[in-house]
């Protein structure tokens, strides 16, 4: 089944907190980046653990033995998952699968802004592959560009495609679904909203119709 997750992008502890357990009915995740963490610490994770499974977006973008440090800690700290960056080739991720153990790894193959058409989408097709076959779990994929899911999806095979960009940067929930996305990521929509409880609810509602 489509699962909604909650790009957690406030840079308050509490606040974050409260957030999370307003709308955590609704979500399969909850992914937390810089913004969160440079804010409220890495504890933020084993905090929101608590809460929903948590995916640290750090779009690690490293050698190996730097992306493998930087995994370790994610992990230690309770994550379910953890986003890299493709572009750094084959050797760098298969450092962040081999460290994962049980944690996810998610590999970006193509961003949501219109800047990834600068260079990304040229490699799109060759980090998706090289992401099937090192072993990660999944790929991040735009719901700005639903063909482009479409397209992701013939080469991933079963792989999990999260897709970013719905809400604030004009993506549709339910086209990203329609497109081969298992995931939609919802940031702005949710926590910007007089009622995050409620604009969660009618995502949710969008994915489960
Ligand atoms: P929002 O729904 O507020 O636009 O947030 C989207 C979230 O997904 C942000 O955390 C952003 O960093 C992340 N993201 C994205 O928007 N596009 C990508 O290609 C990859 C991302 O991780």
């Amino acid at each position: 089944m489509a699962g909604l997750i909650l790009a957690l992008d406030v840079t308050d502890r509490e606040k974050a907190i409260n957030i999370a357990n307003e709308v955590a009915d609704y979500l399969h995740a909850i992914k937390i980046g810089w913004p969160l963490v440079m804010a409220a610490g890495m504890d933020i994770i084993d905090s929101l653990s608590q809460i929903k499974p948590i995916i640290c977006d750090f779009k690690v973008a490293d050698i190996p033995n730097t992306t493998k440090l930087i995994v370790r800690e994610a992990r230690n700290h309770g994550a379910m998952g953890i986003i890299v960056h493709g572009f750094v080739g084959r050797d760098s991720i298969k450092a962040a699968v081999d460290e994962a153990g049980k944690m996810k790894v998610y590999v970006v193959a193509e961003m949501s802004h219109p800047g990834a058409l600068d260079f990304m989408q040229k490699h799109t097709d060759d980090i998706v592959l090289m992401a099937k076959e090192v072993g990660a779990a999944g790929l991040i994929a735009p719901a700005t560009r639903p063909e482009r899911i479409t397209h992701i999806r013939s080469l991933a095979g079963d792989m999990e495609i999260l897709a970013p960009g719905v809400g604030a940067q004009g993506g549709s929930a339910k086209e990203a679904i329609e497109a081969g996305a298992t995931h939609i990521i919802v940031g702005r929509r949710i926590y910007e909203a007089n009622e995050p409880a409620k604009a969660a609810k009618a995502l949710y509602d969008e994915l489960t119709l």
